[in-house]
């Protein structure tokens, strides 16, 4: 069976797919040829992945889940938690969202944090949610070059490493999004 990650974050689609597997054809939206920006106006991680699932599957009629993930931020009252895309601005990229939360943790000593995901999946017409989430810290200055986003800044709980330290398989086996997608894999019994 074919099912859709509908997203434009091609990061999210090289974590997921070694847990997606077996019985299902994992596409991608440029396999759909679709290659616009998927509107997220919702106030919540919960209603924008319902957003962009719904989005894919008004056009396109087929089987498909989305993932909306936040950093949140204790010390920031949960920011940039569902603005973590565009924190800095419309048009920033990773780098300006990070020097963001840096300038913005300045002098603070208390650092936890946690990022979340919520996936929404649309399964023959029905919904589903699944969430996952990791709780770690922010840290002082970048560490590492791999991963995507805030990964350079945050250093998950029992670690001594960034996620941008890690590899994938790491990252993986102890991310929100590792979490979320098992998640999403055991319903779909996979
Ligand atoms: P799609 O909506 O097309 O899936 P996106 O990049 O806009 O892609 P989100 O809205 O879910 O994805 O994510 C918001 C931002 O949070 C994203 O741009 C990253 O900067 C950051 N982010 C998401 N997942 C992350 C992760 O696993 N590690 C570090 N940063 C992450």
């Amino acid at each position: 069976m074919e099912l859709v990650f509908a997203t434009n974050n091609t990061h999210k689609i090289k974590e997921i797919s070694p847990l997606i597997t077996n019985s299902f054809r994992l596409l991608s939206l440029s396999d759909l040829n679709f290659f616009e920006d998927i509107p997220e106006t919702q106030a919540t991680l919960q209603g924008n992945a319902s957003q962009k699932s719904h989005y894919i599957f008004d056009r396109y009629a087929i089987n498909c889940f989305a993932d909306d993930t936040g950093l949140e931020i204790e010390a920031l009252k949960g920011e940039p938690g569902v603005y973590s895309a565009r924190y800095a601005g419309e048009g920033c990229n990773f780098q300006d969202n990070i020097d963001k939360v840096l300038l913005k943790m300045q002098g603070i000593t208390h650092r936890n944090a946690r990022f979340r995901t919520v996936i929404s999946l649309l399964l023959d017409g029905k919904e589903y949610f699944f969430e996952g989430y990791v709780n770690g810290k922010i840290l002082n200055e970048k560490h590492g070059n791999d991963g995507f986003g805030y990964d350079p800044i945050f250093m998950p709980d029992n670690y001594t490493i960034s996620f941008a330290e890690m590899t994938l398989e790491e990252k993986n086996k102890i991310s929100h999004r590792g979490m979320a997608v098992r998640k999403l894999a055991a319903f779909l019994n996979i």
